[in-house]
Formats: structure tokens, sequence, C-alpha cells
């Protein structure tokens, strides 16, 4: 039998040791010796940039559990998401492979289309003009020419401006035109991140089922999609003393509680 695989997204770790990173560090670390792999579908860092010389320190803790992971025999991926567009060269020296566009993978039998989905936004075309200039080559040049610790604080600006609006759902082209496009061209599972809703959306078809995942984030629903055996299934991680809960049909925002 294989080992699970996983897939989370928008972590937006930022501090070496506040509480994300705290649940972070605990859900990678045990993962090790039982994943199979561990998709990191975008934005994973609040705020990195790609140079060729530097790291950000807050990111050190990060960055050993991924290599950690990557020692104990699991495959790690990291997509780039419009927080952290510019991957560099670093990941890859760790044994982390690197995304930046979609990417059709095989996973317990089952073809997933994977994609971070900030470039195909449908709430607007303003927002996806600017993904799509973070994701510019020139643009993290620009970008890399500021000093590290100055593009750290105007980063941590960045943030404090920025908070997540749980309370807009999915919208439905996401799970009507743009998922009938991806099944026609073959996949049986699309995974998305980028949207912090925790979508599952099963469709049945005389081939077998078709699903979409929207993955939540990790910034106040703590939610990851497992493939084991041969199923898929949203789950909520409620730390380590209590069982992961599987989410339903549906689009989900964050627990009234947080725990
Ligand atoms: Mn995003």
């Amino acid at each position: 039998m294989s080992r699970p695989t996983y897939f989370l997204s928008d972590l937006h770790v930022r501090a070496p040791d506040d509480a994300r990173t705290a649940h972070v560090l605990r859900f990678l670390a045990a993962r090790r010796g039982e994943a199979e792999a561990v998709f990191l579908v975008g934005d994973l860092f609040d705020f990195w940039l790609g140079y060729r010389s530097v790291l950000f320190a807050a990111y050190f803790p990060l960055l050993r559990a991924l290599a950690e992971l990557v020692e104990s025999g699991t495959r790690v991926v990291v997509f780039s998401g419009n927080h952290d567009p510019d991957p560099g060269g670093f990941l890859p020296t760790l044994g982390v492979e690197v995304a930046t566009g979609p990417r059709a993978v095989e996973v317990q039998g089952r073809t997933v289309w994977i994609e971070h989905g900030d470039v195909l936004d449908p709430r607007g075309a303003l927002r996806r003009a600017i993904c799509r200039a973070a994701r510019h080559p020139l643009a993290h040049r620009v970008a890399r020419a500021v000093h590290p610790d100055l593009a750290w604080g105007l980063s941590r600006l960045y943030a404090r401006a920025h908070v997540e609006d749980y309370a807009e759902t999915l919208h439905p082209a996401l799970t009507g035109d743009y998922f009938a496009a991806r099944v026609a061209a073959g996949a049986d599972v699309v995974v998305l991140g980028h949207y912090h809703r925790a979508v599952v959306h099963r469709v049945d078809s005389p081939a077998g089922e078709r699903a979409l995942f929207c993955l939540g984030d990790w910034v106040a629903q703590r939610t990851f999609l497992r493939a084991a055996d041969g199923r898929f299934e949203l789950l909520r991680d409620r730390g380590p003393d209590r069982a992961p809960v599987a989410l339903p049909q549906g689009d989900h925002g964050p627990p009234p509680t947080d725990d």
C-alpha cells in the first residue's frame, strides 16, 4: 500500500516562532517518513525573494523542516504563489522541487492538476494583472535590487494592510467553466490554492468521480488535502491531540472558534 500524499497552500509563514509557524512545523514534522509526497501549492512564504546569496532569517525553521522532510524520503514540491513568485535557486539545493506554474501529476492512479490560482482569479482583472506583474522576471530583478532588510520591512507593512476576507465565497466560474475545462483536458482532480476558502466540489461522471478542491489556508483554516488509499479528502487540522475532521461538500470558511 502506498503512503499518503498531501497538498496544502497559503501557509503565509512570516515569523520563526508564532502560533501559525508552530502549527505548520508540527504538521510537516509529522509527515517525515509517513508521506509519499507533500505539495505546497503557493504562498508558503508570506514574502519571499529568490536572492542569489541571501536568505531571510525568519524562515530558517521552515527551511530546516523542508530539508528534514526531504531527508526522510518524502518528495517535496513547492509551487510559487503571488506572495512568493520568485522561488530562486536555494530551495532546489535542499532537494525541494520547485514549480513556477501549473503541473499535472499522477497521484494514486489519478491525474491531478495543481496550480496556485492567482493568475486565473475570476474576481477581477486588476487582481489578475497584479499577480501577473508579480510573476514577471523583471519585477523580481527590481525587487532584489532593494536591500533585503528594507524589503523585509516593507513586506511586513504590506502584510499588516492585507487581511483576508473569509466572507467571500468561491467564484462560480471556478467550479463551473474552469473546472469543466480542466476535466475535459484530462484531470480527475483539480487542486487550487490562493482563495483561502476550503472547497470540496465532487461531481459524479460516467468515468468516475471528478473533484475540485480549494485548499483553504493555515492563517485561519488549517486545512489540507490528503490522498490515501485512492481517496482524496479535505481535512481540518485540530492539533496534535485530536484527529483531523473531513470537510463535507461545499465552500467553507474558518470554524467559528479558533483552537
Ligand atoms: Mn495567493
